[in-house]
């Protein structure tokens, strides 16, 4: 009988499946149900909730739950022999956060199958709506803990970041001051993932090491909840928060919930869920020190391994647990495709492919010209007021526009990642944008390195269905090595190689200085 693990991906806009056959070292299946398109009454764009203030940005944790249910009946019905899955995993958007009141651990025990996920859940939130990490609306919570805990740098030392208005510590505190009656009948405080994997299992979940780095509230050399970010966060958190566990711990059987509707097998282990970054890590096979990849989605990633925990002292990167017990680093712009969307359709153009046309259509380091795109407020460098920023650069060239976005997005990933000290050999290029071969170009060129395109495109899904592969084994009593458990699933598409062009990569060494420089204006400007 083939070896089937199944990952799930909540993603911002989406809830995505992705099942592996660990002995064929496949992908099998794959599905994605978009939020928008498949649960319009919800009312979201993007997966985000309408808000008048365009800092506060929340989704809906019902949506996603019911997201679960559309999803495991579209794969009943497309035949997956969903009986044979041996274990499942799952990744989660990073930071967000779900309230439930003390009557979920009961609820999530007793799921009944006659009725939907939806109808279970009524009367287990303490909060309607989830903040998630869009949200920017916390810069004055983030001011509170980081004093509290010492300044930029002390807060990064002992959380693995300095306070970020999405991270979940600041966005509790904010719950906590502004709703103190409903913050007091929270019991529990999950994140999107540990939710998930809570309505998996029918119980409350832990957090793992890679997306508990997300919070601001963990020891991130110790790996258990700091005491002090903890008080320097709200009242009495520590009972409100789920115990920390490594990535490949076994949360329990999948509820039988989910064995009487979809005819899952009542043995299915539910690992515990990580968040989408820590998720892409393993999913591309960044496994080793030094590896690095940038994930084109709606936002951009600059993430890799690292071995010994090195926090940035100017606090703009992060450092999380990686699913393999070790670190990795992350640099999140919130900007990304977006941005890059917004662009597009300001110029008319119809399609990608035309966009990449138009980019091409202007010379490299666009005889100068410099684009901030901070259509939403921007996570790095930290920009709390959305606007755009044109230096030298026509509004009316629509090609120059095009080449400068991503011009700027490249270059801000090159300026912002000087300090993990590693120039990388080579990027492993994912997301939805990276099949762009005119934007591969302007990455290879601006960071001066090859770029590689992976085959797969969903890597946080599969990197939670090699998630699960690795628990179940793990729980098997077997030491599986990570080379092993990821060999033959994370392979460049052959000839996908995109080589930096030298001339190009001689004008972006120069053109940095000057983006440097106008993000700097810019940024004063903002002040
Ligand atoms: C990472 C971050 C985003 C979300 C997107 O810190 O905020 O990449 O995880 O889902």
């Amino acid at each position: 009988m083939a070896k089937l693990f199944l990952g799930l991906d909540s993603s911002t806009q989406s809830l995505s499946a992705v099942i592996i056959d660990a002995d064929r070292r496949k992908v099998v299946y794959e599905k994605s149900l978009n939020f928008d398109q498949a649960l319009p009454q919800y009312g979201t764009q993007n997966g985000v909730l309408p808000n008048a203030d365009p800092l506060v940005k929340h989704s809906s944790p019902l949506m996603w739950a019911e997201a679960l249910d559309l999803l495991f009946s579209e794969m009943k019905k497309d035949g997956v022999p969903l009986g044979q899955i041996l274990a499942i995993s799952g990744s989660g958007q990073q930071h967000g956060s779900v309230y439930l009141n003390n009557k979920a651990a009961k609820i999530l025990a007793n799921l009944n199958p006659t009725q939907s996920l939806v109808e279970n859940l009524h009367g287990v939130f303490s909060r309607k709506t989830s903040p998630i990490w869009m949200d920017s609306s916390t810069a004055e919570e983030c001011a509170e803990i980081r004093t509290k805990l010492g300044g930029i740098e002390a807060t990064a030392k002992a959380t693995g970041s300095d306070a970020f208005e999405r991270f979940t510590g600041p966005q509790i505190r904010k719950f906590a001051k502004t709703e103190p009656a409903a913050y007091m009948k929270t019991s529990h405080i999950a994140l999107v993932s540990s939710f998930m994997a809570s309505l998996l299992a029918g119980k409350i979940a832990p957090i793992d090491h890679g997306d508990g780095a997300g919070m601001n509230l963990m020891d991130i050399r110790k790996k258990v909840w700091h005491p002090d970010a903890l008080a320097a966060t709200a009242p009495d958190l520590k009972q409100k928060l789920p115990p920390l566990a490594e990535s490949w711990k076994v949360v329990g059987t999948v509820s039988p919930y989910f064995v009487e509707k979809f005819g899952l097998n009542p043995k299915t282990q539910t690992i515990a869920w990580s968040g989408d970054n820590p998720c892409s890590v393993i999913g591309l096979g960044l496994i080793k020190a030094g590896m690095v990849a940038i994930s084109l989605g709606t936002s951009d990633t600059y993430f890799g391994s690292m071995k010994q925990c090195q926090t940035d002292a100017h606090g703009e990167g992060h450092v999380f647990g990686s699913p393999t017990g070790d670190y990795m680093t992350l640099i999140c712009f919130k900007n990304g495709s977006l941005a890059r969307e917004k662009i597009r359709n300001a110029y008319g153009i119809k399609d990608w492919k035309k966009f990449g046309e138009a980019l091409t259509a202007t010379p490299p380091g666009g005889n100068g010209g410099i684009l901030l795109p901070w259509f939403e407020a921007e996570i790095v460098p930290r920009v709390n007021k959305p606007g755009i920023h044109r230096f030298d650069l026509d509004e009316k060239d629509a090609a120059a526009n095009c080449r400068a976005i991503v011009e700027g997005q490249m270059m801000s990933m090159r300026l912002h990642s000087l300090w993990m000290k590693v120039a990388p050999d080579c990027i492993y290029a994912t997301g939805g944008a990276s099949d762009n071969v005119s934007l591969l170009q302007v990455m290879a060129d601006v960071m001066n390195c090859r770029v590689l395109r992976t085959e797969v495109s969903k890597s946080a899904a599969l990197g939670a269905a090699l998630r699960a592969a690795h628990g179940w084994l793990v729980h098997a009593g077997q030491k599986p090595k990570w080379e092993d458990v990821v060999a033959g699933f994370t392979k460049p598409i052959p000839g996908s190689e995109i080589r930096p062009n030298p001339k190009a990569a001689k004008v972006y060494d120069q053109l940095i200085e000057k983006y440097a420089r106008c993000e700097r204006e810019a940024l004063k400007r903002l002040s």
